[in-house]
């Protein structure tokens, strides 16, 4: 009898030991076989890095500690010996890009990625399986993981004009995308309310137009109240914060605003601006907020711009923005009217698309690649390699897959996380009421519009932050990031046909929500708790 009982124990105890062990990983990775028993991590652990991923040595040994409380000692390059965690670059190994595989047991660790990112990506699902609520602190449970993306661009955009956001904040941000294995980080850089990048050869860009308030050019607006407000990062902040993030395996795009959306642009040199024989308002209410497209001068200023950008981020592409344009403003412009007559067009679409592919010609000579919002498609033809970013809803993405455009989904209606996330919540609402159920919903391949190769053309998805509401003291930019983000990463990274949106929310509330506190997140809760 006795005997029985302590069978029926033993069994018992085995069977919770297997369910003890839900690594309750985010994004959901694609293969996970799991076999009852842990790797216990010892106080005196190694990590050998390959050569090939040393850059980001320094940020390994430190999120491990964080994560795990053992402090590890790196070693660059092979090691073979037992109670290793090997990290190993493998550039034949057969799985897509950023793909790698994980195996844990008893003799220890290995991640193995195709590059240096997927090396990373593998070290990140790492550091949540020894995260996991589950899994008893100090150990990693056996398994062997094979995983890769769906997309090959998991972005997200965060607006540093309306708020500015000092770099240690964006350099915290970039590091949270990093552990969701979301691989760019869009740096909206400039627009009406400030411009925020240094650039030597137009100083007053960030000695006028990074300001406002009281005395200053530019209009005491958004959450300023009162005072001085403003900010901007030197171009030596740039390039750590560019460091920074390719150290977590993050390329940076930024942002030029350009030609609508420049208030602070006319407010720093106003003749850059068009001389109007009447003003017209922009959608947001500014006015004087146009580069003049008839000023000639106005593309050299934009050359020597674009090329202060293209040394400072080494990532293929510079977004060129081009959405709300004030077009308006260009019919009361002598000297755009001068353009249109000469090159014969009838509408200001027309001499917007002139003005696009003067830019790409510019961004081209730098060696780099136009990205923009998707008015660009506009007015005329554009070089096949600009990349569109359809913002205002999933047709416009397939009119540019139509058009031949490399694409990013970043649909308003979905992933704008300045959306309210219920209708007490404070937040836009031109878009949809957006809690994270929602952005989870988001499909970002239209299969019914497009054929196979055409697909193919959608190179990923993304997300954006606009700040105009993040003008209250309280840390809500990551409230209305997380975990709304978390959601995200899963519709960009994990295959489709694993989207479950339960089993997702069981994952984030029995584990994720709880990693994104120890990184520091002041996250939205399920119910919400603030605002
Ligand atoms: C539209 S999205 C804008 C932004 C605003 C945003 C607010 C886009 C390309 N332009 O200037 O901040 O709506 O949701």
């Amino acid at each position: 009898m006795k005997k029985k009982l302590l069978l029926i124990v033993i069994f018992l105890s085995s069977m919770s030991v297997l369910k003890a062990q839900k690594l309750d990983l985010i994004p959901r990775p694609v293969k996970v076989e799991q076999t009852s028993g842990a790797f216990v991590i010892p106080s005196l652990v190694h990590i050998s890095i390959d050569k090939k991923a040393q850059k980001s040595a320094g940020y390994i040994a430190d999120s491990f500690f964080k994560n795990t409380g053992i402090n590890p000692k790196i070693s660059i390059g092979k090691r073979n010996q037992k109670n290793t965690i090997r990290l190993v670059v493998d550039q034949k190994m057969n799985v897509p890009n950023d793909g790698y595989t994980l195996s844990v047991a008893k003799t220890g660790v290995v991640v193995k990625g195709k590059s240096h990112n997927g090396v990373l990506n593998g070290f990140q699902t790492l550091l949540q399986m020894s995260s996991a609520k589950d899994v008893k602190k100090g150990t990693i449970p056996f398994v062997k993981i094979e995983d890769y993306p769906r997309f090959e661009w998991r972005g997200m955009m965060l607006d540093v004009s309306r708020q500015f956001f000092d770099k240690e904040t964006v350099k915290n941000y970039i590091s949270w995308l990093a552990a969701h294995k979301m691989n760019i980080f869009h740096w909206h850089l400039t627009d009406d309310n400030g411009w925020r990048i240094e650039i030597k050869s137009m100083p007053d860009l960030t000695s006028k137009g990074a300001w406002r308030g009281p005395g200053e050019v530019l209009l005491p607006s958004y959450g300023s109240g009162d005072k001085r407000y403003g900010g901007f990062y030197t171009q030596e902040d740039i390039k750590e914060v560019v460091a920074f993030a390719a150290e977590r395996g993050v390329s940076i795009m930024p942002e030029i605003e350009i030609p609508g959306h420049s208030r602070a642009v006319t407010a720093s040199y106003p003749e850059i601006g068009c001389v109007t024989t009447q003003e017209t308002k922009s959608v947001q209410g500014e006015v004087k907020n146009v580069w003049c497209v008839g000023r000639e001068e106005n593309f050299e200023i934009l050359d020597g711009i674009i090329k202060e950008y293209s040394e400072l981020f080494p990532f293929d592409y510079i977004h060129i923005a081009g959405d709300e344009v004030n077009r308006a403003n260009w019919e009361h412009c002598p000297k755009c009217k001068a353009v249109m007559a000469k090159e014969g067009y009838t509408d200001t679409f027309q001499l917007q698309n002139y003005f696009f592919r003067r830019i790409e010609k510019i961004v081209e000579k730098y060696d780099k690649k136009s990205a923009g919002w998707n008015e660009i498609l506009k007015g005329g033809e554009l070089s096949p390699k600009t990349e569109i970013f359809a913002w205002q809803g999933v047709s416009y993405g397939i009119e540019s897959v139509k058009k031949g455009h490399p694409t990013i989904m970043i649909p308003g209606q979905y992933t704008y996380f300045d959306m309210a996330q219920s209708e007490e919540e404070r937040g836009h609402r031109w878009a949809a009421i957006t809690d994270t159920k929602r952005v989870y919903s988001f499909e970002p391949v239209p299969e019914n519009d497009l054929s196979v190769e055409e697909q193919k053309l959608i190179k990923g998805v993304q997300g954006a932050l606009w700040s105009e509401y993040l003008d209250v003291p309280t840390r809500f930019m990551e409230y209305q990031s997380y975990p709304r983000i978390a959601a995200l990463s899963e519709i960009a990274w994990s295959k489709k046909e694993h989207k479950n949106w339960d089993d997702f929310y069981g994952r984030l509330t029995n584990s994720h929500l709880q990693r994104l506190a120890d990184l520091g997140i002041a996250f939205r809760d399920f119910p919400p708790t603030a605002i």
